[in-house]
């Protein structure tokens, strides 16, 4: 697969903003979304968040594979100073989850501000590639719709603090963590849960990786959704689909079509709740 570089300049400035903005926050709320949380992080931004007691919500719940988020949780609710949470940010009512958390996560700074007798707001940065669900998180919070949300790459520009009932502040972007790139294994996965942008990347390339990865981790549902057998090739089983689904170009297989028609079906969660990464 060609290599996927890609780094644009909003992202740069909002890594710029965020290691400024960093220190003046309590505490972090780290979105990762469920079909590839592991490809969510980026090893780099540790470093900026030492220190800060980190919320990991594994959102868009919905659309992973259950027992690999099990998983997931189990290890990133083990880290110091850190709680992790599992999360469809799109189904309303997340302060109810959410908030008793960050409350206990800030608890030392709580009750220090209590001795002294300040009524001060603490201040969570909400963190994650774009995409992974960030401002419907923060809508979703404050129960308005004051963040923008989008179903695809950076949607979300410049600052947005938004007060919450509970005594915390929210800071939806600059929290846009840029993606690791360094890794094909993990670049590809981003490509294909939306966080980098479509058009920088061969799609045909990307949607025989994903049927790759299906063929190896979910190859029920491929024989499922397209009654394919399984043990044949990636390409062998993307004709195959395209046989099925009738997607035929002047007698012959029309890839350009099956291709991207596979790589919806995934996005939209027609091939069941699946998660790319290894967990
Ligand atoms: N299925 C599903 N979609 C979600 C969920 N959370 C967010 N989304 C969708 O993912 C897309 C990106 O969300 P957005 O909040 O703009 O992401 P951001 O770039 O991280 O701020 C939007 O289309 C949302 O509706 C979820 O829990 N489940
Ligand atoms: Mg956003």
């Amino acid at each position: 697969m060609a290599k996927i570089n890609w780094f644009p300049g909003h992202m740069a400035k909002s890594l710029n903003q965020m290691t400024g903005e960093i220190k003046n926050v309590d505490m972090l709320i780290y979105v990762l979304d469920s079909r590839a949380p592991f490809s969510c992080f980026n090893p780099k931004f540790d470093a900026l968040s030492i220190n800060k007691p980190i919320l990991y919500v594994i959102n868009k719940a919905d659309l992973g594979d259950e027992n690999k988020i099990k998983v997931v949780q189990q290890k990133l609710s083990s880290m110091q100073n850190s709680k992790c949470i599992v999360l469809t940010s799109t189904t309303s009512g997340a302060n109810s989850t959410i908030e008793p958390i960050m409350k206990e996560l800030c608890k030392a700074k709580l009750e220090k501000y209590k001795a002294k007798g300040m009524n001060a707001f603490l201040r969570a940065m909400v963190v994650g590639v774009p995409n992974s669900g960030k401002s419907t998180l923060v809508n979703n919070l404050c129960g308005q719709k004051k963040a923008i949300t989008g179903d695809r790459a950076g949607v979300t520009r410049g600052k947005q603090w938004v007060k919450l009932k509970n005594g915390f502040e929210l800071l939806d972007t600059p929290g846009t963590l840029w993606p690791n790139l360094d890794n094909q294994t993990i670049a590809t996965n981003l490509a294909l849960i939306g966080s980098i942008k479509g058009e920088i990347l061969d799609q045909n390339e990307l949607a025989l990786s994903l049927v790759e990865i299906l063929i190896k981790s979910y190859p029920n549902s491929l024989k499922e959704r397209y009654n394919v057998d399984t043990t044949k090739t990636a390409l062998e089983v993307l004709e195959d689909i395209s046989i099925f689904k009738h997607f035929m170009l002047k007698g012959d297989i029309d890839y350009d079509r099956t291709c991207s028609f596979v790589l919806e079906e995934f996005k939209k969660g027609k091939l069941g709740k699946i998660t790319l990464d290894e967990v």
